[in-house]
């Protein structure tokens, strides 16, 4: 399949060549970086054949030199991540709103670069962290690009760009001994966030399975901010950027995840790398919830408030277009590691509005390119490179890629021409969109930021029983691990506010009393001039209700596309039961893997030899969205009482995961998982919490319940 490549189009000619990719063909010799020929690249030059090395050996400096810089510093956050190359397309045209050019033709492909990343870890640590996962989309627009830098959750800890070098430097592993990675379980985030109110509704969010996803394919993304469209006259509008999966929102378990970061810590990685290569192209719907300039003060929260959502039911999301990942990259470290985002990247028809952690945003991202990727010049990698041609009189700095020819660099000039020349205002440039601001210079935070612990209920309020019980599990395993006793009763403090049996349930998993009547929660925030009365005591100020968007468990649930499906099977397998499953799994989109006792081949009782994918030695039911045990004596004896498959159907089921059994399998299921099924040998096929069984003649029917059990993609009645 042709790829489509971003080509750039305003570089002159030598330097288009110098960035073109480079592929070795089979013809090709090797050169050093000055394109001298090499003739040995075994050996360095030694004064004889048992002598010293020479310095004068140009070769070898050069490569070791290379080698020797080819690590850039990590980011600061984010550091972990996986990217991916496609395209956005609106559904009809925006004008109304915003004149930004990208979404006003649905005809219209705008290129796309996304990367997903969790926030805490190092570039090398596991997918599975419990975090918030990055989900910055960088739109190559024709009027240049717009990078929507948005997470995997709709609200953030901190309401000011002041505390976010508090905030993630408590995150990060602590500074004396850099224990533990990739984990917000430690003394230094609890200590921080219980004394931080306004973190509460960010942690309910963090203690739910979205921290957990089971695919960056199948994770919501927001762009958390209140943004603003501007259209052609002029008009703005506050805007909610959210993006919506088609392939539904799910999660792993916590024991899973745990699992899942020692058998695979590129699980993430390699999920989206696999569907893409497999041509499963992820896709996503761009949502927006749109609210006119009048209505900024009717919410009971400050639209500017990072800390707060705008319910869906208040305010509907539009879906207004689709975004489509459909090539991996080429390079890791050329695309993925080098990609650019900033919040600040934004076209004209798109403004931002006051909130003070995007408008600290603002900042942090250009100078943190600086330092990651040396110099001033970031935007001439292709990889960040606009598909808008660039004209301005920036010049030099370090790597400077692009030649600029001609005597002026500065403007106004004569000797160019005037060249380049200002858009002007009645021309297609970026107008900032005119907001009247009249106030004094202050330090001060506003009071209608000052309401924590509302939409914290709400969020426990919508969750359903099992989401709830996930979230007292979550907040009671990561308080456990710290080693302060005063932190985990402040903590517990702090969700009593939010709700009282959400605190009871932790207070108890930890040999804790439930703070009664509620202490004043703590504000390490508190400016030491501030006024005690705004501060404390911190309760629910506006009415709770619920808002069903806000739980994962009321998402659509009716495809089993791209889920991992493990079938059991051995030598003497039924043919069958191994056809039919198949047949009828990938028919639906689902990804089927032969898991056997050994590598290499099974043989069927027909006689057909089918390839094995998982030997199970090496496989683990935590790679599975879902097993299945085939039928056929021979086969079904291989795997009775054998401890790693049994382990593993177990381990399934703790994970309420979809099982499925077939003829002489349905004992061994039975056995493993300590079931009896209800009818057993009725003739029906049993179906009961996620678990299929039947006879061999019911094999159709038996992979039709299976498969509406994975839809549902978990089984919490267990
Ligand atoms: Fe970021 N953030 N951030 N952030 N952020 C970075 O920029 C920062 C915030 C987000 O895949 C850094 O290039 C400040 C909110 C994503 O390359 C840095 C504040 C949201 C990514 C930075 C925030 C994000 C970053 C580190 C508080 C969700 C990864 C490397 C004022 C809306 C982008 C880099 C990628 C990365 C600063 C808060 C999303 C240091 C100062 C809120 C998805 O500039």
């Amino acid at each position: 399949m042709a790829k489509p490549r971003i080509t750039p189009t305003h570089l002159n000619e030598k330097s288009q060549r110098l960035d073109a990719h480079t592929e070795d063909s089979t013809e090709s010799l090797m050169t050093t970086n000055q394109g001298v020929r090499i003739n040995d690249d075994q050996n360095t030059l030694k004064a004889g054949e048992r002598g010293p090395s020479l310095l004068e050996d140009f070769i070898f400096r050069e490569k070791i030199t290379h080698f020797d810089h080819e690590r850039i510093p990590e980011r600061i956050v984010h550091a972990r991540g996986a990217g991916a190359h496609g395209y956005f397309q609106p559904y009809a045209s925006m004008a109304s709103v915003t004149r930004a050019q990208f979404l006003q033709d649905p005809a219209k492909k705008t290129p796309v670069f996304v990367r997903f990343s969790t926030v805490a870890g190092s570039r090398g640590s596991s997918d599975l962290a419990r975090d918030v996962r990055g989900f910055a989309v960088k739109f190559y627009t024709d009027e240049g690009n717009f990078d929507l830098v948005g997470n995997n959750m709709p609200v953030f800890f901190i309401q000011d760009a002041m505390k976010f070098p508090d905030l993630i430097h408590a995150v990060k592993a602590e500074p004396h001994n850099e224990i533990p990675q990739a984990q917000s379980a430690h003394d230094t985030f609890w200590d921080f966030v219980s004394l931080m109110p306004e973190s509460t509704h960010m942690l309910m969010w963090i203690m739910s399975d979205r921290a957990i996803p089971r695919s960056y394919r199948m994770m919501e993304g927001f762009g958390v901010h209140t943004f603003r469209f501007v259209n052609e006259k002029g008009e703005s509008h506050f805007v909610k950027f959210h993006w919506k999966p088609l392939l539904g929102v799910h999660s792993v378990v916590w024991d899973e995840a745990l699992q899942i970061s020692g058998q695979d810590p590129d699980f993430h990685r390699r999920d989206l790398w696999e569907a893409i290569e497999n041509g499963e192209f992820p896709e996503w719907e761009l949502g927006v919830q749109i609210i006119p300039e009048k209505d900024e003060h009717k919410f009971g929260f400050d639209l500017l408030d990072p800390t707060k959502l705008v319910p869906e039911e208040t305010v509907p999301v539009q879906r207004i277009g689709k975004m489509t990942l459909n090539r991996n990259p080429d390079n890791f470290f050329a695309e993925t590691e080098q990609v650019a985002f900033h919040v600040g990247h934004i076209v004209p028809g798109i403004d931002f509005t006051n909130d003070p952690l995007l408008q600290g945003r603002l900042f942090s991202y250009t100078d943190t390119q600086l330092i990651r990727l040396g110099g001033p010049n970031f935007h001439e990698i292709p990889i960040n490179r606009p598909l808008a041609e660039i004209h301005n009189n920036q010049r030099d700095g370090a790597m400077r890629q692009q030649i600029n020819r001609g005597r002026s660099s500065y403007h106004p000039n004569s000797l160019g021409g005037g060249c380049p020349m200002q858009a002007g205002r009645d021309m297609s440039g970026f107008i900032s969109h005119a907001e009247r601001i009249d106030a004094r210079k202050i330090r001060e935070r506003s009071d209608s930021f000052f309401d924590h612990f509302t939409q914290a209920a709400l969020f426990w309020n919508s969750q359903s029983d099992r989401e709830k019980q996930n979230i007292v599990d979550a907040f009671s395993f990561e308080l456990s691990k710290c080693e302060t006793p005063a932190i985990r009763s402040r903590m517990v403090n702090t969700l009593a506010h939010v709700d009282k049996i959400l605190a009871r349930q932790v207070a108890m998993n930890l040999g804790l009393k439930v703070p009664d009547p509620l202490e004043p929660v703590q504000n390490g925030g508190m400016p030491a001039d501030g006024d005690p009365a705004r501060y404390a005591p911190l309760l629910i100020k506006n009415p709770v209700g619920t808002s069903l968007a806000l739980s994962m468990d009321h998402a659509p649930k009716n495809s089993i596309k791209t889920r991992k499906v493990g079938l059991l099977a051995a030598d003497g397998v039924d043919d069958a039961s191994i056809e039919t499953l198949k047949t009828m799994l990938i028919a639906a989109g689902a990804v089927v893997k032969i898991i056997a006792p050994q590598a290499g081949h099974i043989t069927t009782s027909a006689g057909t030899t089918v390839a094995v994918d998982f030997a199970l030695f090496s496989a683990s039911s935590v790679l599975f969205d879902a097993l299945c045990l085939l039928d056929g004596s021979p086969s079904v004896a291989a795997f009775d009482l054998h401890p790693k498959a049994r382990l593993m159907l177990q381990e399934a089921y703790r994970h309420f995961k979809p099982l499925a059994a077939i003829g002489n399998a349905v004992t061994v299921l039975q056995g493993a998982i300590g079931i009896a099924a209800a009818g057993a040998g009725s003739g029906k096929v049993e179906n009961a919490k996620g678990v299929v069984m039947g006879e061999a003649k019911q094999v159709k029917e038996i992979a039709k319940a299976f498969m509406d059990e994975i839809a549902q993609h978990r089984h919490w009645n267990r």
